[in-house]
């Protein structure tokens, strides 16, 4: 079949109205948007001859993996997507510089607890690993410290779980989780426990796709970052570790040239010195 199948008459027409087009009714922008999917969709099926049992068999593996859409969008690249096209749409506006921006990924929670000080402990529970220490100095684009701001740092355990998403134990709520507040001179300090990189839950929806197309599931060990300060524009990053096997194999393509430190490891810790660079609001 060739694909202007999809352009004849009465396919037009039957976009048309499962999109809402034939009426006044309902959001125009969304309607625009669903027509343009509907359509994609369409050419997609007819380019590739798909077979009805491949369409059933895709509808049920949409419906089944709902649960694990968080995961499947950075597993598919998209997430990844969406930075690269807001970095474009900044360069197109003049607002290129400081730190890159990654994926905040799907294991981000609010409302973790806000500390300060100069002894900030991330990790609550106990665990059996490495101590991790972080410092650095977050900065504006002339080097000026930025007053005030709230680093949200999030991360996982030394078998790769986070709290409030760990199947194998209870954590302590916000383990690993801080929000920390900085003060005039922009620095941060603080400790926690060697995260191990993620892995995706064996057997569930992102693992069967990733198989399937000859992939795997894996992330390097790294940290989360959302740093917000008045003046500042909200910066979304991740360092990962520049000496884990998955450093320049990431499965949610997370990692950017600048974010890749390598931690300075001595007996039974580890350090990292990383300094933040916002942009102005
Ligand atoms: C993670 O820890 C993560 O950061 C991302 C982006 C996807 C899956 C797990
Ligand atoms: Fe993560």
């Amino acid at each position: 079949m060739q694909e202007s199948f999809v352009d004849s008459a009465p396919i037009r027409n039957l976009l048309d109205r499962a999109a809402g087009l034939d009426g006044d009714g309902g959001d125009a922008r969304l309607k625009a948007i669903m027509r343009d999917l509907l359509e994609a969709t369409a050419r997609v099926i007819v380019r590739h001859d798909v077979t009805e049992s491949e369409f059933w068999g895709a509808v049920k593996y949409l419906q089944d993996s709902a649960g694990e859409i968080g995961l499947i969008v950075p597993g598919i690249g998209l997430e990844h997507f969406m930075d690269l096209y807001m970095d474009a749409k900044d360069a197109e506006a003049g607002l290129a510089g400081g730190t890159p921006r990654t994926i905040e990924g799907p294991l981000y929670v609010a409302g973790a607890p806000l500390v300060e000080g100069p002894d900030v402990n991330l990790t609550v529970d106990p665990d059996d690993t490495t101590s991790l220490y972080m410092t650095g100095q977050v900065r504006g684009p002339d080097g000026e410290p930025v007053r005030n701001a709230i680093m949200h740092v999030w991360h996982a355990d030394s078998q790769g779980w986070y709290s409030h998403f760990d199947p194998t134990k209870e954590q302590t709520p916000f383990n690993n989780r801080r929000r920390i507040k900085l003060g005039d001179d922009g620095r941060y300090a603080f400790r926690s426990k060697m995260p191990k990189g993620y892995s995706v839950p064996p057997g569930g929806a992102t693992d069967v796709l990733m198989k399937a197309v000859g992939r795997h599931g894996n992330r390097p060990a790294h940290v989360h970052f959302f740093i917000e300060a008045p003046g500042y524009r909200q910066l979304t990053t991740q360092i990962n570790f520049g000496d884990d096997p998955f450093a320049h194999d990431d499965f949610a393509f997370g990692t950017r040239a600048g974010l890749l430190p390598v931690p300075m490891r001595q007996g039974d810790s580890a350090s990292i010195t990383f300094d933040f660079e916002m942009q102005r609001a």
